[in-house]
């Protein structure tokens, strides 16, 4: 939509532009909202959060709060101006109405301010009606309460008056329809909580806040840092070249550039853009300006400083991004989206403002804080030695063959199938589990490959010194994929990788080193939904003779198996003893915890972990990659501390393990 300035500041009805009713968003739900599954769901929350996000941006609002409700409803309060209740002209009912039945109906940027969030008066929130069962608003305004209901988009009723006020602000409480929405209607509460906390940091002094009434849980944000938090947020559990954020936020032409960065020891870059709010995921122009400034920047005091000597060639821009968290957020009138999936920013304009805000601004910085300039600079150049030195290990590898098909590990027990559909790869703690799973195994589709000890921890290693680690590069070599620039999802020897290793705290050391290769350097192999952590049993229930033993895979199901039992024996009119340990109650003459996959014999790690009728897999999904990321960093970073506490606020939920 283009930005539009009339000289009536005053917001009045006849600024809404009136477009179609609802039966297009019912017919089409996908067209509006992405998808029908979770994510199009969650999509009705986004809605109208933008809505009271825009009022805040535009200086009406300073809260936006979401409450999950009992019985599957959702309510989003603001204390903006509230919907205007006034009788519109073009289609003689209230402007509420109008905003809520008709699509599109929008103001047009009366206040002279520009869509930002994406949801300015209201706009979507006809979608979010068309698509709910049952929708109520409320609009505190005027002094007066006003409601009005409706079902599927169509109201039950004229907006009426309810009620005296003093406050102002809408609040919308909505039942997505399940006839739509047919994987799920329930929402979940982290997903909304993490769209409330970005909100938060990218819109200066807003509050934001999620309850879920059902189970008491709440958290609200307000940062007063808006960016410079976020960048913070996201360096935790890093180590930093320095605490200061370098941030600048400036105004070229009409349009609004702040960026807040700071740089860390770790390996990988975190550059996350935004344009009016709304994440580009694949970048664009405003990436762009970022980089080649940052480049030029660094390179020129590099050369100015004489860390970098006249005889050396220039930093690369990967070398310059080694270990950068950056947000760059810009504010712009009419932005226009590319690609496929409109991820990406395409205002050529935007290229140049944020490279002379950035070039400027970072060399005044530089020039001023000397100290942190020169560990930036040291960084960088490290960066660039290293590179260069993991760019010959691996051509080094590559011109060998080590990573070719042809060579397998010695290690690798293969199957004998050659189907990747039909193959599986389980990679076993230790050398003892491994023989057990090697002997239990169905050869024909199962393939084992035992590591011996602790996995290397790439977390804190560049790519020459993983290629050194004799488990790391077995691991690549079995999966056929290969590695970087010859990375190959196509190559993949097994759609099944399945992590095995005890169920003791090495046990999961070892799975999340793993996940971390994987999720480092494998992403599409985690992204396709091919690996999977098996669950031995945690218990083993013995009746008379093992051949009837119960196996139990965690301490819930084990209270309940047993409860259910003991009831049961009752029922049948058998006599139990209360003052019996529980197992006997349950007629059991044993029941063993186990500790390690050794402890079982073949055909019982067969029976219980690894055959394909019986087993129990906890696929691995990264739904979210910037709390995968986070995660990850607390686990395998250098602060012991965080580890720590990870560990044991998530210590009964490991056996789950979703990221
Ligand atoms: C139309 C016009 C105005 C505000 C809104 C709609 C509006 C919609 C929603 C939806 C959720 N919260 C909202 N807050 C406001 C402008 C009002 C004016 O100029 O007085």
């Amino acid at each position: 939509m283009a930005k539009e300035t009339t000289k009536n500041t005053e917001y009045s009805s006849g600024q809404i532009t009136v477009l179609e009713g609802l039966e297009p968003v019912r017919k089409r739900p996908g067209m509006y909202i992405g998808g029908t599954g979770v994510e199009g769901l969650h999509h009705l929350v986004w809605e109208i959060i933008d809505n009271g996000i825009d009022e805040a941006l535009a200086g009406h609002a300073t809260y936006v709060e979401v409450k999950m409700l009992p019985d599957g409803g959702i309510t989003v309060i603001d204390d903006g101006r509230g919907i205007p209740t006034d009788i519109h002209p073009k289609t003689g009912k209230s402007t509420v109405e109008t905003v809520l039945t008709v699509l599109h109906a929008g103001g047009k940027f009366g206040d002279g301010g520009y869509k930002v969030s994406g949801g300015l008066h209201g706009v979507g929130s006809s979608v979010v009606n068309a698509l709910s069962n049952k929708l109520i608003v409320t609009v505190y305004r005027d002094g007066k309460i006003h409601q009005q209901e409706y079902a599927k988009g169509a109201p039950l009723g004229d907006l009426k008056v309810i009620g005296k006020t003093d406050r102002t602000g809408t609040e919308i409480t909505f039942y997505a329809d399940e006839t739509i929405f047919k994987e799920t209607t329930e929402f979940n509460y982290t997903t909304i909580l993490d769209r409330l906390r970005h909100a938060a940091y990218l819109t200066k002094g807003i509050r934001t806040s999620l309850e879920d009434t059902r189970t008491g849980e709440r958290y609200g944000f307000y940062f007063e840092g808006g960016i410079q938090s976020y960048v913070k947020h996201l360096d935790i559990g890093k180590d930093v070249v320095d605490e200061d954020i370098f941030y600048v936020d400036k105004m070229v032409q009409d349009v609004q550039v702040e960026i807040a960065l700071q740089y860390t020891e770790a390996y990988t870059e975190t550059i996350k853009t935004f344009a009016n709010n709304v994440l580009n995921p694949d970048g664009g122009t405003h990436l762009t300006g970022f980089r080649s400034a940052l480049t030029r920047v660094i390179n020129d005091y590099a050369r100015k400083s004489g860390q970098l000597k006249e005889k050396e060639e220039n930093l690369t821009g990967e070398d310059c991004r080694e270990g950068l968290t950056a947000i760059i957020l810009v504010k712009l009138p009419d932005p226009q989206f590319e690609g496929q999936t409109k991820n990406k920013l395409g205002n050529p304009e935007i290229r140049g403002y944020v490279e002379t805000v950035l070039g400027e601004n970072l060399a005044y910085y530089m020039e001023e804080h000397p100290a942190i300039a020169k560990k930036i600079i040291g960084k960088a150049l490290l960066s660039s030695r290293a590179r260069k030195a993991a760019r010959a290990a691996r051509e080094n590898i590559i011109r060998k063959g080590v990573l070719d098909g042809a060579s397998m590990p010695g290690k690798l027990s293969d199957c004998s199938s050659k189907d990747p559909a039909a193959s599986e790869l389980y990679l076993v703690e230790g050398d003892s589990a491994g023989g057990s799973a090697k002997s239990g195994r169905d050869s024909k589709t199962q393939a084992i490959l035992p590591l011996r000890g602790k996995v290397l921890n790439v977390e804190r290693a560049r790519l020459d010194k993983m290629l050194a680690n004799n488990e790391i590069l077995s691991l690549i070599k079995a999966l056929g994929v290969g590695i970087e620039e010859s990375f190959s999802l196509e190559g993949l020897r097994y759609h099944r990788i399945i992590i095995m290793t005890d169920a003791d705290v090495d046990g999961s050391h070892i799975s999340t080193l793993l996940l971390t290769f994987f999720f480092r350097f494998m992403q599409p192999v985690v992204d396709g939904g091919h690996v999977y952590l098996a669950k031995p049993p945690l218990f083993e229930l013995v009746k008379a003779g093992r051949k009837n033993s119960v196996f139990i895979y965690d301490e819930d199901a084990l209270e309940v198996v047993l409860d259910e039992t003991i009831a049961a024996r009752k029922k049948e009119g058998l006599k139990v003893n209360d003052s019996d340990e529980r197992y006997r109650q349950a007629g059991f003459i044993e029941q063993k915890r186990y500790k390690g996959l050794g402890e079982m014999d073949a055909d019982q790690l067969f029976d219980t972990t690894m055959d394909p009728e019986k087993r129990v897999l906890v696929q691995v999904k990264v739904e979210d990659a910037e709390r995968a990321d986070a995660i990850f960093n607390k686990l395998m970073g250098t602060e012991v501390e965080l580890r720590k506490n990870f560990i044991q606020a998530n210590a009964k939920f490991v056996k789950d393990l979703d990221i």
